[in-house]
């Protein structure tokens, strides 16, 4: 067997025995795991973009808006699923707030999900005003939720 095809049975092997255990997902707590992943690929791609508005980075239309898709892509997921019942606690920095006024947390993703659609054709102008602009009302709705619903450390 050639070492590729060996390497490829053992992965094989491994999966199909831990099917979680080599990647980031957290067996115990799925829906954290997940929400937490999802969140972290908005950070990512608004942080830099954020970062270019700033001028912390070099302003480059080709890359942002990449990231300006990306974020968008990413906020058209619709991550309401992984707040379920039951999947609050754990290691987490969702309140418990999160599933006492589920209907408000789910209104202000909402708006996160809306703004979000600003971004590209804000990004397609290449106008520093307009990424601006979006930026902000995205910001601004990362915020709403982030001030009654996260917690700044894990609970
Ligand atoms: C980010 C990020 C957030 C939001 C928020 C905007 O880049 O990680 O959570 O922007 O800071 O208010």
């Amino acid at each position: 067997m050639s070492k590729r095809l060996l390497g490829a049975a053992i992965a094989t092997a491994a999966l199909s025995i831990t099917p979680f255990a080599m990647s980031h997902l957290d067996d115990e707590e799925p829906m954290q795991s997940y929400r937490q992943s999802y969140f972290t690929l908005l950070a990512m791609n608004f942080g830099p973009i954020a970062g270019m508005l700033k001028g912390e980075i070099p302003w480059d239309e080709a890359k942002l808006l990449k990231l300006a898709e990306d974020f968008s892509a990413v906020a058209s997921v619709d991550v309401a699923r992984a707040f379920g019942p039951g999947t609050d606690g754990g290691k987490t920095r969702s309140k418990p707030e999160i599933w006492e006024n589920t209907d408000d947390f789910l209104e202000k993703y909402g708006d996160l999900q809306e703004a979000a659609k600003m971004l590209v054709p804000a990004a397609s102008t290449g106008d520093k005003q307009e990424v601006g602009k979006a930026v902000r009302a995205i910001g601004g709705t990362c915020k709403a939720c982030h001030d009654e619903y996260k917690s700044k450390d894990y609970l």
